[in-house]
């Protein structure tokens, strides 16, 4: 972290290249100044056979995707676009998982590089404060039902002042430098994510999710024990949250019913708020 300005874009992905000591992920490394999504063009050079770690980053995305047809907000020159190509040979079943694995790892790089305390909120993002620094869309290409690669999506607001989003995320939207007060250097903030996701990314290869859960459970402890609802694609699910089974499904105690739920996809509601005072 530093008190000057972020280097200009063009600097950016040298200054990327030079810091990354990652053993495959960034190599190789695609950079654009402006594109639709860094997911549109990671899933066309998968197709095109490209190999596990390659990484595409942009400076701006002028059609940044969400989950389920929603849009990311991409401004150009504070934030981090990254799409991640991954080829595990794993089932399609277990993919999900990859996106909790992103979120450690975002929440590690934001401890490691500017000592603020995120918050994650199952499945897919990542909180400061109760706002939204960090998205994640994990996306598939099979072949019949064999899984041939994914592209694990992360856009992190990093340098974005609060003008630089719609009004209608004003209060649910925060940036690092907005929470941290101090520009954050995006190239090592990228170095450190990329390292932070091939080490969780071998652990996850060789041991399964399961050596991950703690670690996910330690970043998500404010959401332990909180009563929520999720709008799952069964319906809507309330109840309060246990943790995650160790496939990954977020576990619920139903209320009414006092039965265990699993959860494996939906948005979170949070009922009274992510924490004391802050917003879901
Ligand atoms: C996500 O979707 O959070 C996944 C975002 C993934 C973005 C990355 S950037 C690199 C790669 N390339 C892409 O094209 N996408 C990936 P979801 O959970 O559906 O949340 C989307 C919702 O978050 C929107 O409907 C807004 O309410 C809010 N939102 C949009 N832009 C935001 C931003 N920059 N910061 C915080 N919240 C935002």
């Amino acid at each position: 972290m530093n008190d000057t300005a972020d280097p200009p874009s063009q600097d950016f992905a040298t200054t990327l290249s030079a810091l990354l000591t990652t053993p495959s992920f960034g190599e190789p490394l695609h950079f654009f100044p402006s594109i639709d999504s860094t997911n549109i063009y990671a899933a066309r050079l998968a197709r095109e056979g490209a190999s596990t770690g390659t990484a595409v980053i942009a400076d701006e995305q002028t059609g940044g995707k969400g989950r389920l047809g929603r849009s990311w907000v991409s401004p150009p020159g504070v934030n981090l676009y990254l799409s991640l190509l991954l080829r595990p040979a794993v089932s399609t079943a277990v993919v999900p998982q990859l996106s909790l694995l992103a979120a450690v790892a975002v929440a590690e790089a934001i401890i490691e590089v500017c000592q603020l305390t995120p918050a994650i909120k199952w499945p897919n993002d990542v909180l400061i404060a109760g706002k939204k620094v960090c998205g994640i869309l994990a996306e598939m290409q099979t072949e019949g039902t064999t899984l041939r690669a994914v592209i694990l999506g992360i856009g992190v607001n990093i340098n974005a002042p609060l003008s630089a989003f719609p009004p209608e995320l004003h209060d649910k939207a925060s940036s690092l430098l907005l929470a941290g007060g101090k520009t954050v250097d995006r190239a090592a903030f990228a170095a450190a994510l990329l390292t932070h996701l091939e080490k969780l990314y071998v652990l996850w290869i060789e041991q399964g999710f399961p050596a991950l859960r703690s670690a996910w459970e330690h970043h998500a402890s404010g959401l332990l024990g909180k009563k929520i609802s999720v709008a799952a694609p069964e319906g809507t699910v309330s109840g309060i949250v246990l943790g995650l089974d160790i496939d990954g499904a977020l576990l619920l105690h139903e209320e009414q019913t006092g039965a265990q739920r699993r959860v494996l996809a939906g948005d979170v509601t949070v009922v009274g708020g992510y924490a004391h005072g802050e917003q879901s």
